[in-house]
């Protein structure tokens, strides 16, 4: 073991870096703690109501101000990204029967409108639950850092921590954040989950990347529901991941009338994005689209009950709708498909 204080900096942190990497994270970045630049954007955006009804973020708001408040002693965030794109067809796994049957497309490599009786999940949610799996790798990173680094605090978090992912992931020089207001990669785009470890190690910052949103527009223009109102605003209200997710209750007609066969999530806004087009594959078979887990056959999830949701996706980001949020969901898009016949 290297002989290190707390609060240290790690003699050689590019060795640092590369040692995380072969952990299976496709990127790590380092920034320091201190007063989010961010943070003022994020208490607008709540003040503006544009949460909807995710009341759990302005819970403990004040957290995001400084990562430091998450962890005693802690001195850097390390940021890491893991990409989920799967763009070729690899047969069995991919479609499922039901959806073959159907004559629909491999729903990891269309963006057409799902076909009848059917319903499209979004990208992110074709596999196994990202949350397990970025966790159990940064359970490791957390476990090297402390045997080989001598770190001797750490937390992990991914999603459900208060902190500002996305800003972080940013200024420890991950990518930009576009206009669709997504982490963007060059070489991965943004179909990437993010996740951070804290530590009290003191490792030296990476650079921002310049923005390479340059003139497009892409993401604002092709929204289905203007949830994007401006460059970089997402205001959930209108926007269909977050009703067909998060969204507990009804969902308002104008706006269940433009799922067009989405019923888990929604990836208008990346699909169109240039930095997708030529995205790399990942490399985590993990995030390998499970059968029938992209196109789903609405006529069942009309009866989905708890048991019958556990039974079908544990482990999957579907679970987090919940069964009445599936039943709901499955309804719109069934009543969508018959308004259009
Ligand atoms: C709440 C939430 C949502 C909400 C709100 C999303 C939003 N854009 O605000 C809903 C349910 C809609 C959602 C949807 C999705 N989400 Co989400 N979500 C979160 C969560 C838990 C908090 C985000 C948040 O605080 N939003 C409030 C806004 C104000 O903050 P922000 O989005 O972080 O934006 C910051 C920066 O963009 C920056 N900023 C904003 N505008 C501008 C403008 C300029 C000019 C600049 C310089 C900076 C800047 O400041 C903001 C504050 O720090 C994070 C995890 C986390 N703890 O961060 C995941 C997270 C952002 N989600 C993620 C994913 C994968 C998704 C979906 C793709 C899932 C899907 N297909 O349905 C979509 C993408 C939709 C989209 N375009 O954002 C990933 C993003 C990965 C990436 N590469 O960007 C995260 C990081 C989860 C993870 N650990 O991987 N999500
Ligand atoms: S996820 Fe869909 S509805 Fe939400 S902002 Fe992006 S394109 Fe619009
Ligand atoms: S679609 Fe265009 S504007 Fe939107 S994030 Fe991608 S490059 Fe930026």
């Amino acid at each position: 073991m290297t002989d290190v204080t707390p609060g240290a900096r790690p003699a050689d942190p590019e060795g640092l870096r590369a040692e995380l990497l072969a952990l299976g994270f496709d990127r790590v970045g380092f920034a320091p703690v201190g007063e989010q630049p961010d943070f003022a954007r994020f208490r607008d955006w709540l003040a503006e109501g544009c949460a909807a009804g995710m009341d759990y973020l302005a819970r403990h708001a004040e957290a995001r101000r400084d990562p430091a408040r998450l962890l005693a002693g802690a001195r850097s965030v390390i940021m890491v990204s893991v990409s989920y794109h799967a763009p070729r067809p690899a047969g069995e796994g991919r479609g499922g029967d039901a959806a073959k049957s159907a004559g629909a497309d491999d729903p990891a490599t269309t963006d057409e409108p799902a076909p009848a009786g059917f319903g499209r999940v979004s990208r992110y949610a074709r596999g196994r639950d990202y949350h397990r799996v970025l966790r159990g790798r940064l359970r490791q990173a957390a476990r090297l850092l402390a045997e080989r680094h001598g770190a001797r605090a750490a937390r992990i978090c991914v999603d459900t921590a208060p902190l500002l992912e996305r800003s972080l992931a940013a200024r420890a020089g991950l990518g930009w954040i576009g206009r669709n207001t997504c982490l963007v990669d060059p070489e991965l785009g943004s179909w990437t989950f993010l996740g951070a470890l804290l530590t009290d190690l003191d490792l030296p910052p990476d650079s921002p990347q310049p923005d390479r949103c340059g003139d497009c527009r892409a993401c604002l223009d092709a929204c289905p529901t203007g949830a994007l109102a401006a460059p970089g605003r997402l205001d959930a209200r209108h926007c269909l991941s977050y009703l067909t997710i998060e969204h507990r209750g009804p969902l308002p007609a104008e706006l269940a009338a433009r799922l067009e066969g989405r019923v888990f999530g929604c990836d208008r806004c990346q699909e169109v994005c240039p930095f997708n087009a030529g995205a790399r594959a990942t490399r985590a078979e993990d995030f390998h689209p499970r059968p029938d887990q992209g196109l789903l056959e609405l006529a069942p999830l009309l009866a989905l009950d708890r048991a019958g949701l556990a039974a079908r996706f544990a482990g999957t980001p579907l679970m987090r709708a919940g069964a009445e949020g599936l039943r709901r969901n499955a309804a719109a898009v069934l009543e969508g498909q018959r308004r259009r016949r």
